[in-house]
């Protein structure tokens, strides 16, 4: 595959789920895991990462990344009623979404693909709030090879399969960017009790 299978949808969300998402996640009341719970092993070393995370999700999903395991929250119901709206629109099942917050252009997320055994399917769809940020692929096998995405406020990118299997994404820090943005990325992961990787 030389390109990704990847879709790119400008001012998705209808104004009053955009606005109920918005609403809560810049409330005081919307937290984070804690520093502790999202540290993560690089070559065998605990580090916190460069952004905030939590899941929330259908009872017994949850996700894994690095050598750590986020449990999800129970949705909450705004959380809940966007996922069944994209789940709807896109045609693909979903019970999980990972909510990162990155304060400001120093946060970022590194190369990775989310190929987790533990998803069902690996069709991924991704919401962007607030700061523009730029979103990269590069191939697996060839990492010369790359697409670019600039997403702003209620953009969306859709992963589809192949894509989390041969590429691999990432958002670099932009030291410019002085304020926050929120990405969610919406899947469908096995939960635990029914899991046969579970561990
Ligand atoms: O912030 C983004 O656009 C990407 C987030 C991401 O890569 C992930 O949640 O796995």
């Amino acid at each position: 595959m030389t390109t990704p299978n990847v879709t790119y949808d400008q001012h998705v969300l209808p104004d009053t789920l955009l606005n109920a998402l918005r609403a809560l996640l810049t409330s005081d009341a919307f937290t984070y895991n804690s520093k502790e719970e999202s540290m993560v092993l690089i070559f065998g070393k605990r580090i916190p990462i460069p952004r905030q995370q939590v899941g929330y999700g259908e009872t017994g999903t949850f996700y894994r990344f690095s050598g750590v395991q986020l449990n999800a929250r129970p949705w909450h119901p705004i959380l809940k009623k966007v996922c069944d709206w994209f789940s709807q629109k896109y045609k693909v099942p979903l019970n999980f979404v990972l909510v990162n917050k990155y304060k400001n252009g120093h946060d970022y997320i590194g190369w990775h693909a989310d190929d987790e055994a533990d998803l069902k399917h690996k069709n991924i769809v991704s919401l962007s709030l607030g700061a523009t940020r730029r979103f990269l692929l590069r191939q697996k096998r060839d990492h010369t090879v790359k697409v670019e995405y600039v997403l702003g406020d209620n953009d969306v990118v859709v992963m589809r399969e192949p894509t989390n299997a041969q590429w691999q994404h990432h958002v670099p820090k932009m030291r410019r960017v002085t304020t926050p943005r929120w990405n969610l990325t919406f899947r469908y992961v096995v939960p635990a009790a029914t899991s046969s990787s579970s561990r």
